[in-house]
């Protein structure tokens, strides 16, 4: 039977969709459907970049869906802030009691009001439209979405001029692949499918990364660096390029500006300085930029874990001004990719409606703040204090950095906190009302991917489950009871999906076929052509320098660097497992039972001098905190540095806590982004808890 062609009177159909995840990959969905409800998702075999494949995650999304403790009726607090104690009331009392607060707060001042989202689905509809016209018509503030990207992002607009990069299809014909900050295997399985490829095809794969990740065992050569030291390594790349006339004179002469002071910038970054910064021989360093300069097509796939530490956005500058130095550009299979999002014509004014602010001009409110904003009060500069929250697509309390502050934040009393969501979360235990909001099998989405270049459609495969509600029909609902008459109020989801879009994709065909490919050039600056304002690949920022930074990319050392302190020696980082997508998944039983329990790997020598055994129950801790969990003794994890998985719910720690009980609220150099990979800690033994959450 085709997709898509279900009728009431078919007890067996298949429904064609989009995986809404965080995820470079952005699957197409095949889900099975009997008598009504989802008994199996499957990857697209039509869709080339799922290749019928998904991830072991969302394999489970029907598990996750049918879930005993899925919420699916509203509820209203009935203990104290934090308790996790809620009543059931109707959607009728829920909308207008929310309603009711939230003008009583906004006839004060709307910039009281605070949104939190991110991307517990990147869906266009459910993620970035009927929501912020509801906050736009409210003035309510606005939020800086940094808790991810920002820093990479705003170095790809100050080099290549935007999201934009290699077709990820290509990477299947290069002769070398630098996997760099990216556990691919983990979090972006799609692209490692191209990279086997291109390996089974002769091509050499190297990976760098502090941790000996599951990608880097299956490649050929791995630079185990320290946390933060990538534009070291890049410029001292850079070095042995120019040292050995590996370079393109005519790509840099015609396709590139601020040559000449990059180049005095990298000669002074020799291999064996970049290796005492790194931690890293010299001669693996000659010997990788040996193979980067004699080996055609190069291409780089670099990814976020090379930006979460203070010279985070500098480090992707610098990695993103290589193929520029050898003209790898050249060549299709050749280049650098971190995401392509900018190539999608997303049409955000029709979709998001900027126009109902009027005149206003919120402030901005920082997601990686957010503790110690919500324990901020009034100033002049900071404007009012945040007297309600509404969160959805987001679990803060378990993801922003320095959760201490966070909970602290949360719980407070006078705090009015509305949560969209599916579970019980760390953040939905914090709420006032909990509104059950529908998953990916039960609305309509359109979607763009950051990892390939193809905009996908998502249709509902089921009914919404109990009395759960689409995220746009939850807004259109407080929309209506606020008074809120504008006609944009009234679109539903199908009109939302028309509009993400307009003119620029062939809705039709998505309706038909399920994804449409962006229409793009192979090898997009073959002959230069960059978004930037030069029209050049920019190793000078002249918009970089205007902010008072330097103009040229440089190595900015960790805040908090491994060694940097007696008393917390050791560095920290926290990349996520691979069977929860940051803390998605963590309550769905198979997969906890795959990741076990939450771990710190650490290195033998490391654990030896402190008297910790394998297995045991170890206290992780700094001056912002502490957290038990238990030691996994393994050379994964390279002498100084520890490796915490991410991302546990607390409520599931060995002690209320997770690994963000350490990291810092500090801020990257561009961007604004955190600095979750930029953390000192000291490794203790500790006591387990008499009752463990997780047995
Ligand atoms: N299974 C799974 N997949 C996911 C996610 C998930 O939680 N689980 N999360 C999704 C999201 S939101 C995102 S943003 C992406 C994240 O995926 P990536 O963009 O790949 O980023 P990270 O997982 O943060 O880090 C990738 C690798 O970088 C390493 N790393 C840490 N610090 C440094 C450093 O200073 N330099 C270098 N060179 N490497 C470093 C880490 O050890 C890790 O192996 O994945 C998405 N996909
Ligand atoms: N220490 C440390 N901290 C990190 C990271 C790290 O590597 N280390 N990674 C960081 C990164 S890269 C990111 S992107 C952030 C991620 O942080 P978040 O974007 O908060 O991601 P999740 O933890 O997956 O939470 C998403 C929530 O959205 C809910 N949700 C999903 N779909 C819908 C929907 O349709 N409607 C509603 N209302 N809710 C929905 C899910 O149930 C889930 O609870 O975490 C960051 N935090
Ligand atoms: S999480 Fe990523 S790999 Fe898994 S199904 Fe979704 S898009 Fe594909
Ligand atoms: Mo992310």
């Amino acid at each position: 039977m085709t997709p898509d062609s279900a009728t009431s009177a078919t007890p067996v159909h298949t429904v064609r969709g989009a995986c809404p995840h965080d995820c470079p990959d952005t699957c197409a969905l095949l889900t099975t459907v009997e008598n009504g409800v989802a008994v199996r998702v499957q990857g697209n075999p039509a869709h080339a970049h799922t290749g019928g494949v998904l991830c072991a995650k969302v394999s489970k999304y029907p598990e996750r869906t049918y879930h005993p403790e899925r919420i699916l009726t509203p509820l209203k607090r009935s203990g104290p802030k934090g308790s996790g104690q809620f009543t059931p009331v109707g959607w009728d009392e829920a909308l207008q009691d929310i309603a009711a607060r939230l003008a009583q707060i906004a006839a004060r001042d709307p910039e009281a009001i605070v949104p939190y989202s991110y991307a517990g689905t990147m869906g266009l509809v459910q993620g970035e439209s009927m929501d912020r016209r509801f906050f736009h018509r409210l003035g309510a503030s606005f939020l800086h979405r940094s808790i991810c990207a920002e820093a990479g992002a705003e170095a790809l607009r100050h080099t290549l001029g935007a999201k934009v990069g290699m077709k990820v299809e290509f990477f299947a014909e290069s002769k070398l692949i630098l996997i760099w900050g990216s556990n691919s295997i983990t979090s972006n399985l799609h692209f490692w499918r191209y990279a086997q490829q291109a390996k089974r095809d002769g091509a050499r794969l190297v990976c760098i990364d502090p941790r000996k990740s599951e990608t880097a065992e299956k490649c050929h050569e791995h630079l185990q660096l320290l946390p933060g030291t990538d534009a070291a390594l890049a410029l001292a790349l850079m070095h042995e390029l120019i040292q050995n006339d590996w370079l393109d004179h005519d790509y840099l002469a015609c396709y590139t500006l601020g040559w000449e002071p990059l180049r005095e910038r990298a000669l002074q970054w020799p291999p064996d300085r970049a290796a005492a910064v790194c931690g890293l021989p010299a001669e693996q360093i000659r010997q990788l930029a040996r193979d980067y300069g004699s080996t055609r097509p190069a291409a780089i796939r670099v990814n976020y874990g090379v930006q979460r530490a203070r010279g985070g956005g500098n480090a992707v500058r610098a990695i993103a001004c290589l193929p520029a130095l050898t003209g790898a550009w050249r060549e299709r299979a050749g280049g650098v990719l971190l995401s392509c999002s900018s190539n999608f014509p997303v049409q955000r004014t029709a979709l998001q409606r900027p126009d109902l602010l009027g005149a206003r001009r919120p402030r901005t409110i920082n997601m990686v703040t957010i503790g110690d904003d919500l324990l901020r009060p009034a100033s002049a500069e900071f404007g009012p204090k945040i007297e309600a929250l509404v969160v959805y697509n987001s679990n803060p309390v378990a993801v922003a950095p320095e959760s201490a502050k966070v909970a602290q934040g949360f719980a407070r009393e006078d705090l009015f906190t509305v949560v969209l969501e599916h579970f019980r979360t760390d953040t939905a235990d914090h709420a006032d009302y909990i509104l059950p909001a529908t998953t990916q099998l039960e609305h309509w989405d359109v979607h763009l991917a950051y990892g390939h270049t193809d905009v996908l459609l998502n249709r509902p495969a089921v009914a919404p489950l109990g009395q759960a509600r689409s995220n746009t029909a939850i807004f259109r609902a407080l929309a209506a009871q606020m008074g809120f008459d504008e006609p944009c109020f009234r679109d539903d989801d199908e009109a939302l999906c028309r509009q993400a879009y307009g003119a620029q994709v062939d809705f039709e065909q998505l309706l038909d076929q399920g994804f449409a490919t962006l229409p793009l050039p192979d090898a997009p600056f073959a002959q230069g052509g960059f978004p930037t304002p030069s029209g050049r690949c920019e190793f000078f920022s002249a918009a970089l320098a205007a902010q008072g930074q330097d103009g040229l990319p440089d190595h900015l050392p960790n805040r908090e660097a491994a060694g940097s302190s007696a008393a917390y020696p050791l560095a920290m980082i926290s990349p996520p497992v691979r069977n929860f997508l940051n803390s998605t998944f963590v309550n769905v039983a198979s997969l906890q039972k795959l990741e076990h329990r939450p771990l710190v790997e650490m290195h033998p020598r490391d654990a030896a001098a402190r008297g910790i055994q394998d297995g045991s129950v170890v206290r992780v801790f700094n001056e912002r905190g502490s957290y038990l969990c238990h030691a996994e003794l393994t050379e994964r994890a390279r002498p100084g540095v520890v490796n915490a998985l991410g991302l546990w719910w607390r409520k599931l720690g060995l002690a209320g806590t997770n690994v963000n009980q350490l990291t810092s609220q500090a801020l990257t150099d561009m961007g604004a982004g955190p600095t979750f990979y930029d953390c000192r800690v000291q490794v203790a033994p500790g006591t387990a808890p008499e009752k463990l959450p997780i047995q």
